[in-house]
């Protein structure tokens, strides 16, 4: 076909296949406007927006006053470096640390940035505090876990489709199962050069997997019975969207150092953070970290106001009662459905395990219907469905939605 009787959908399509990396698999639908929980596709059919963008749009697609924040200060003053001072990075770094409960931020851009930010303050700490050898630093992270897509990121990384190919890996990482409290503390007992421990609240990508009650909870006590710091990476789990604040709350764990990310900014700008109290952040020194937009006055103004919406429009109450009621409708489906293996998930954080093999193409078509029925969501593996709205939903539009994925995954049932 000529592109004049090509769809606008399908000549976007085209464009990013013939001139754009294949890093993805987009479901085929090309978005042009988002306003809250919905979003439009150039042909301007609505939809609800139950993916975020994997939890970066927690305030709600396009949120005015978040946008509103990010055109003035980029008018005003958008990028100075770090070479010099600005009147809004101050401003931001009291305030988040004031919002979070801690000391210090260090300021970055991209969750996976955040992340490897931590792994060299948690090095460093071992080697300047806890007194390990140069260069035998090792930290524990979980099997089947995601925290981005470095080179050092995916080199503890178990996930085939992340890592191969990508090698020489960066040593120094020990992994353990998730979830499993004995063969936490066994590696911190035999290893003595522990710096660390790396942990998603939830492992999200892996396909929402909760873990047991209390697991954070005694996690945290067993690093700090062997001096070892306490990693949580909330970039997704973190700014309201499991129905706390951070999700390492539920259980009242402070983590020695917090990484944030997607939506301290809603969606607007890229903005990550770590933070941490002065005995950790303090091993990081002048001219040993940092990052061109790192910190930057918009980044600092649209965090402000991000954070600044979520406390204002109660986001984390909402997203434990929508979260709450979209388990218990989907429970209810599940009592009578063959293809629903069960509902999981904290907040509006859920997923759904479809009854089939991991490989099948069913959760795939199952969103690909979603989609016709106006609801985007994605498959995180296989036969797995993520659903994680905005948390500005309101409880009618979340009724709305579950009518539309029960009425979907009817058309499934065998
Ligand atoms: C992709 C996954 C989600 C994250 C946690 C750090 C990062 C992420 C817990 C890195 C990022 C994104 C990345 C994006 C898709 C999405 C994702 F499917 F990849 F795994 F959410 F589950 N820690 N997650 O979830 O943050 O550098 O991306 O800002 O890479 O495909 P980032």
């Amino acid at each position: 076909m000529n592109t004049i009787n090509k769809t606008q959908s399908q000549q976007a399509i085209d464009l990013e296949n013939k001139y754009g990396a294949h890093n993805y698999h987009p479901l085929p639908v090309v978005l042009s406007k988002g306003e809250g929980v919905y979003v439009w596709d150039v042909d301007g059919k609505q939809y609800y927006d139950f993916l975020s963008a994997y939890s970066a749009v927690n305030q709600g697609h396009c949120h005015p006053k978040i946008v509103n924040t990010l055109v003035e200060q980029s008018k005003r003053l958008a990028l100075t470096s770090r070479a010099f001072y600005n009147d809004m990075l101050g401003k931001y770094e009291k305030y988040a640390c004031e919002y979070f409960g801690f000391d210090k931020l260090l300021p970055m851009n991209t969750g996976a940035e955040a992340v490897e930010t931590a792994l060299k303050i948690c090095r460093r700490w071992a080697y300047e505090k806890k007194g390990i050898s140069e260069n035998k630093a090792e930290i524990i992270v979980c099997k089947n876990n995601f925290h981005g897509r470095t080179t050092t990121i995916i080199s503890f990384s178990n996930d085939p489709v992340a890592r191969t190919h990508f090698g020489p890996y960066t040593n120094g990482f020990i992994k353990i199962e998730y979830d499993n409290l004995q063969e936490l503390e066994t590696t911190l007992k035999t290893n003595p050069n522990v710096a660390g421990f790396l942990v998603e609240p939830i492992q999200g990508e892996a396909g929402v997997y909760v873990p047991s009650e209390g697991y954070l909870k005694q996690a945290k006590a067993l690093c700090k019975k062997y001096n070892v710091l306490f990693i949580a990476d909330e970039v997704q789990t973190g700014i309201a969207r499991t129905g706390k604040l951070l999700a390492v709350q539920h259980e009242d764990v402070v983590p020695d150092i917090l990484i944030l990310g997607k939506a301290m900014s809603g969606g607007a700008y890229p903005i990550s953070a770590v933070l941490a109290n002065n005995d950790i952040m303090n091993v990081i020194t002048p001219g040993s970290h940092g990052s061109t937009f790192g910190g930057n006055p918009v980044a600092a103004a649209v965090a402000i106001a991000a954070l600044t919406v979520v406390k204002e429009e109660n986001l984390a109450e909402n997203a434990e009662k929508l979260g709450q009621l979209f388990r218990n409708k989907m429970n209810e489906y599940i009592t009578k459905s063959n293809i629903v293996r069960l509902v999981r998930g904290k907040g509006l954080l859920n997923a759904i395990v479809i009854n089939e093999e991991v490989e099948s193409e069913t959760a795939w078509n199952i969103c690909l219907r979603l989609r016709d029925n106006g609801l985007l969501a994605k498959p995180t593996h296989g036969n797995i469905i993520r659903f994680a709205p905005p948390l500005v939903m309101t409880q009618e539009q979340l009724l709305d939605c579950v009518v539309i994925i029960t009425k979907t995954l009817t058309e499934f049932e065998r």
